[in-house]
């Protein structure tokens, strides 16, 4: 105990101006390696530093005296975790259409467990009996084809780690003043699972498409019949019929027994529960592709299929809700992710943007899939504006608020991309801020 504090007060010293990246107190993250628990002794309690901590924090507990909890079918979450539950944001009035919302600043890595994946339904989730589901392929083919769930099963299957994010995810972003909210609140439209189906490829391979066609519609079997269009090019390219969700079989409330998996497009072209696809030679124009989904700029003008989910990212903690405990080190840590392909690069902050410096990638860095960063950061205890800026691989930058703003206008409540800033107080509350 006693060697160990002295390397930390150590280790302290040297975490000076010699190992600053950027401005207020971004850290090179190497001096970990060289100086051990240095940023334990940011965060340990009085308490355990004082000389008997070592064998009080040693006594025996409760829970080591008699067995525990027998065995059980399927694991739930300690009860002490609790709060790390999807919040539900359903259309007023109503509980089966809306949003529920991923607890993005409370979970860490990059993959999404099943039961906190966020939900979006236009008309609730059907109870699908899987012997029952049909899912048929027509339209521009040579030849129709109708599967069960069980003739899907035997085609080689493929996995593929992606994000979900629907294409209103941020929408409160557009506003004048900032909304004081969680990351889960304002940006939980957003998941990423590693996913397990049929290549649609596959599929259409072998229905024989007919060149005239360049579309597809596709449906759910949803009372909604939730339906959009997607190019064939895309549909060729790297779209799944997912039967699985990180290993099990989709949640009934994420498309059980069978969605598409759209890599990197926007949330709704994700159809769920997937009842059939129709070739087509232009796009079908569905209500879900006209009454929405369009982004109108301020000239009047609309935009429609703007698929990819544009170059973004987001510091999940720190973050509102989540405040500075004391001055010190601690880790700036978030998420980034691109419908372009992968992360290159995520550049933090600590001074609203005056100077920048390169946050650890986690590995692997998977393409159109959520890409956790990390950077060392000594808060000083005084005011701080926090912002992390992505990268994608073609070279796609996330803009800051002015500049979307000035290219997308203030009329859609689409594809909000733009550079999120957390505002620190000197008594380390954390505040959403337009810097
Ligand atoms: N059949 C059907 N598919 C659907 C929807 C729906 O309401 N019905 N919602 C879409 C929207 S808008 C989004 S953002 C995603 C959300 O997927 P998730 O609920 O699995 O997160 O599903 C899409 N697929
Ligand atoms: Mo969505």
């Amino acid at each position: 105990m006693t060697s160990k504090m002295t390397s930390q007060s150590a280790a302290r010293r040297s975490a000076g101006a010699a190992e600053s990246v950027a401005g207020n107190g971004l850290l090179d993250r190497r001096i970990f390696l060289r100086s051990g628990a240095v940023f334990a002794a940011g965060i340990t309690s009085g308490a355990l530093t004082a000389p008997a901590a070592g064998a009080q924090a040693l006594q025996i507990e409760p829970w080591m005296k008699t067995p525990g909890a027998p065995l059980s079918g399927y694991g739930q979450p300690s009860q002490y975790e609790a709060k790390v539950a999807r919040i539900l944001t359903p259309v007023p009035g109503q509980t089966q259409i809306g949003t529920s919302r991923t607890p993005l600043h409370l979970l860490e890595g990059t993959i999404t467990p099943n039961g906190l994946h966020f939900e979006r339904h236009h008309s609730g989730v059907p109870d699908i009996n899987p012997d029952a589901h049909r899912f048929v392929i027509h339209g521009l083919v040579r030849q129709p084809l109708v599967f069960t769930l069980d003739a899907l099963s035997r085609y080689p299957m493929h996995a593929r780690t992606t994000f979900i994010e629907c294409a209103g995810n941020g929408a409160l972003l557009f506003q004048n003043a900032p909304v004081q909210q969680t990351v889960q609140q304002f940006q939980g439209l957003l998941s990423c699972a590693e996913w397990t189906g049929v290549r649609l490829a596959d599929l259409l391979d072998e229905a024989g498409v007919d060149p005239k066609a360049q579309w597809l519609v596709a449906e759910g079997a949803d009372a909604a019949g939730f339906s959009r269009s997607i190019p064939l090019a895309k549909a060729t390219d790297d779209v799944l019929v997912a039967l699985y969700q990180n290993g099990e079989r989709l949640r009934p409330s994420n498309g059980y027994p069978m969605r598409l998996v759209v890599p990197g497009y926007e949330g709704n072209t994700h159809v769920k529960w997937l009842r059939r696809i129709k070739l087509t030679e232009g796009p079908a124009m569905t209500k879900d592709e006209t009454s929405k989904y369009t982004i109108t700029l301020n000239s009047g003008k609309s935009l429609q299929f703007v698929h990819p989910q544009e170059c973004k990212s987001l510091i999940t903690r720190p973050s509102h809700g989540l405040a500075m405990k004391e001055p010190g080190l601690c880790e700036i840590s978030g998420i980034a992710w691109s419908g372009y392909g992968k992360i290159a690069k995520v550049e933090v902050s600590a001074d609203g943007g005056r100077s920048y410096a390169p946050a650890m990638l986690q590995e692997p860095v998977l393409s159109k899939s959520l890409t956790r960063f990390r950077m060392l950061w000594r808060w000083n205890g005084g005011p701080a504006t926090l912002q992390s800026r992505a990268t994608d691989e073609t070279g796609q930058v996330q803009p800051t608020r002015a500049a979307q703003i000035a290219s997308r206008g203030s009329r859609t409540i689409y594809h909000w991309n733009a550079i999120t800033s957390w505002g620190v107080s000197d008594k380390g509350e954390v505040k959403h801020v337009y810097a």
